[in-house]
């Protein structure tokens, strides 16, 4: 099957004006993302040209900007090692924002969920080509090819293509996305409630692989091990949150007031680890976290399932599979299942 070209609209922060324009609808641009020009304004541009003008003349880099007393002799600026300032009308955030960003996605992929999340937060212009994983497309395939470290490897989404540059790696396509359209808004502004943040993701996080375990184990023992892994994982990310009670109390995300790529890191994984592990394990995520005293995870958890671009993604998946979302998600990690104890137990 080929992959499906779904050219999206814009939706802003507030979900007030959000629409989905399938086959090929116009293009609009986020109004955050005018916001970006204005805010990323070149120096270049804020002394009025007069660095430029003493670049072209040969005159030190920082002529026209600061007073020659204040730069010490030891700078960049005097040594004559400071960039070439010459041609610098612009900086990389203010050109690129608008042009459109095409990410290769599959609709169910926790990992694409991210970057995902991060374009509709950021009001960004984008189209997602969905991808059917179980039978690549060969334009897919050779887009990971082109920019995966391993060309030959395995191609997975998300992959995301702006300003002439193919980008792998959800993580740092989140990052990406983040820096480069909307203002920076999801990248912490507080460095103690980054820092708070920060480390509940990376927690949170190492809880995938032990959810991966819950789902590959193929007898009683092998799940129990893996359940008891992913619970004490759980009660550490509780507990990042506890530590950053102080910092964060404004707010009931990662970074307290603040929605940041630090939630949207962790809480693409909330909803299948809901879903899924109920279905294929019995595992109640809620119940488990009463039982464990999780308060802050069920809080932050709370937050980021009301938050309106998830509510909006998740429907989408809906949308884009034709199925509900407990199906869907279903679907998407049958291939992880090989032993299920139900299944045992009716046999
Ligand atoms: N480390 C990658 C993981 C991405 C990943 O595993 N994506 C899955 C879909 S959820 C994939 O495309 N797998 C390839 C396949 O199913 O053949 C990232 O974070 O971007």
């Amino acid at each position: 099957m080929m992959a499906t070209t779904m050219t999206t609209t814009m939706m802003t922060t507030a979900m007030g004006a959000r629409s989905l324009g399938g086959g090929g609808g116009r293009l609009r641009r986020g109004r955050a993302m005018t916001t970006t020009n204005k805010m990323r304004t070149p120096a270049t541009r804020r002394d009025g040209g007069r660095a430029r003008a003493a670049a072209r003349d040969g005159a030190a880099a920082h002529d026209g900007i600061v007073d020659a007393g204040l730069v010490h002799e030891s700078s960049l600026a005097s040594c004559g090692f400071a960039p070439d300032r010459r041609g610098a009308t612009t900086n990389g955030k203010t050109t690129t924002a608008k042009e459109t960003a095409r990410m290769w996605t599959s609709a169910t992929c926790p990992f694409a969920h991210r970057p995902w999340l991060a374009l509709v937060e950021s009001g960004a212009p984008f189209e997602l080509n969905v991808e059917n994983l179980e039978n690549k497309s060969e334009g897919f395939k050779a887009t990971f090819a082109r920019a995966s470290p391993d060309a030959s490897g395995n191609p997975s989404v998300p992959i995301l293509e702006h300003a002439g540059a193919t980008m792998v790696e959800s993580a740092l396509v989140l990052k990406y996305v983040s820096e480069t359209f909307g203002n920076d808004a999801l990248i912490p502004k507080d460095p103690l409630k980054g820092y708070y943040g920060q480390i509940f993701a990376d927690t949170f996080q190492a809880c995938v692989p032990l959810y991966f375990k819950m789902l590959r184990a193929t007898n009683a023992e092998e799940l129990a091990e893996a359940e008891s892994a992913f619970v004490a994982g759980l009660k550490k990310a509780n507990r990042c949150l506890e530590l950053g009670t102080n910092a964060r109390e404004d707010g009931p995300y990662a970074c307290g007031a603040q929605f940041t790529t630090c939630d949207i890191m962790a809480m693409t994984f909330v909803p299948r680890f809901e879903i899924v592990l109920d279905h294929y394990r019995g595992f109640n995520l809620r119940v488990t976290l009463k039982e464990n005293d999780c308060a802050a995870l069920e809080s932050w958890i709370a937050a980021v399932s009301t938050r309106p671009s998830m509510v909006y993604t998740l429907g989408e998946i809906e949308k884009m599979t034709g199925k509900s979302l407990t199906d869907a998600f279903i679907a998407h990690f049958a291939k992880f299942v090989s032993w299920n104890p139900k299944a045992a137990t009716a046999a």
